[in-house]
């Protein structure tokens, strides 16, 4: 199962809103075939393993991180999985989790049974639900999957007064921030952000993969001359603003290639995070890095619209300055965001506190995953 979540790991970024599966035939203690999803329309983790078999995958067991397909919806794109597995006679399925497309969801396993074949769930059902966690909050939620990055002082700033922050974190940090970069869907960002850093938010090392960059900037403040408007992949930045935002501006941007997209702002002139969550899903746009600054952070805080969240703490102290989070309007200590599912590592200089808002809001039923799993 390790190496089937390995081979689904590589199909990052291309197959949502399809999730990342990857298959493994064994047979005689021998792995026989493997292969994983490519992308969206192209074959299932499954068929690309029995394809790739060195030999007759009858008698062999699967092994794959979520339960094959067994529907033939209108808009599915290929045949489903379990009429394949049973035609090569396969005699037993190990998945991670169930998978839970209302078309699916345990009547593929049931169908597997009822053809003799011998099934097992749950192995390495965590690692598997973190890996598609924006597949599973799309399907239980229908909206997208938020992960705050955040890259602070001890104290908690992520920039000076004058707005340094340049560089709060060490070399393998920002090593790990591609990293996740190259995982993701999108990278989102607000107006200020561009405005005050020009990034270019994009993945380097890995040229042919770029996720889309999102932009809240209800104004249209963004420079024509930005890097996200200008580069290469300007096609793949979209812009999200207010009603309210210029039409030359609008027509300007449109012009070298951007996407712009009206939102509901609300009283405060903010781009609505509800609308956003279901425009991106709507569009298979399913997992997105938030990568700042202060004001996006805290909103996606403030109004719980975030799912995890990864905070990179390096040793150093800088006062008065940027806060990574600003007002919460907490009074009292319960109403405090508490992360749950923590997990504390190190990582080069720094310390790395992750976790989730609420597994049961973003995860819906297989959020009990992270309380009865053998692994
Ligand atoms: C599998 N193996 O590798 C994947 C599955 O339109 P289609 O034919 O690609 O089907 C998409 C649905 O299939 C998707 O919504 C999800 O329920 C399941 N994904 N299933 O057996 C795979 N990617
Ligand atoms: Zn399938």
């Amino acid at each position: 199962m390790q190496l089937a979540l390995e081979l689904a790991r590589k199909g990052a970024g291309r197959t949502s809103p399809n999730p990342r599966v990857g298959a493994v035939l064994v047979k005689g203690g021998r792995i026989i075939g493997q292969g994983y999803h490519r992308a969206v329309g192209e074959k299932h983790a499954e068929v690309e393993a029995i394809e790739a078999a060195t030999e007759s995958v009858e008698g062999a067991t699967l092994i794959c991180n979520l339960e094959p397909c067994c529907h033939n919806t209108r808009e599915k794109r290929t045949p489903p999985c379990t009429r394949r597995i049973i035609a090569e006679k396969i005699a037993r399925v190990v998945v991670s989790t169930i998978d839970p497309n209302p078309h699916v969801n345990g009547q593929g396993l049931a169908e597997l049974q009822a053809a003799g074949i011998e099934v097992k769930t749950g192995v390495l059902a965590r690692e598997a639900l973190e890996l598609n966690a924006a597949y599973f909050k799309s399907v239980h939620r229908r909206e997208a999957f938020f992960h705050l990055k955040i890259a602070q002082s001890l104290d908690g700033r992520i920039a000076t007064r004058r707005g340094d922050s340049k560089w709060i974190t060490d070399q393998q940090a920002r090593r790990q921030v591609q990293a996740l970069r190259r995982q993701a869907d999108a990278i989102l960002v607000g107006v200020g952000t561009v405005l005050a850093d020009n990034p270019r938010l994009t993945v380097r090392e890995e040229s042919d993969y770029q996720p889309y960059r999102l932009v809240l900037d209800s104004r249209l403040r963004t420079p024509l001359e930005a890097h996200l408007v200008r580069d290469r992949w300007a096609q793949r930045t979209l812009i999200f603003h207010g009603p309210q935002a210029d039409v030359t501006r609008k027509r300007k941007l449109a012009e070298r290639g951007v996407r712009l997209v009206e939102a509901p702002v609300d009283a405060a002139g903010r781009i609505d995070l509800a609308f956003l969550a279901g425009y991106l899903a709507a569009q298979g746009i399913l997992a997105v890095l938030v990568e700042g600054g202060s004001r996006v952070f805290t909103e996606f805080v403030r109004q719980n619209r975030f799912d995890r969240l990864t905070a990179f703490v390096a040793p150093l102290l800088i006062g008065e300055g940027l806060p990574a989070i600003g007002d919460l309007g907490v009074e009292a200590l319960s109403e405090a965001r508490r992360l749950e599912q923590v997990r504390i590592h190190t990582l080069g200089n720094q310390a790395v506190v992750e976790g989730y808002r609420r597994v049961k809001e973003t995860f819906g039923p297989l959020a009990e995953v992270w309380s009865c799993s053998r692994d």
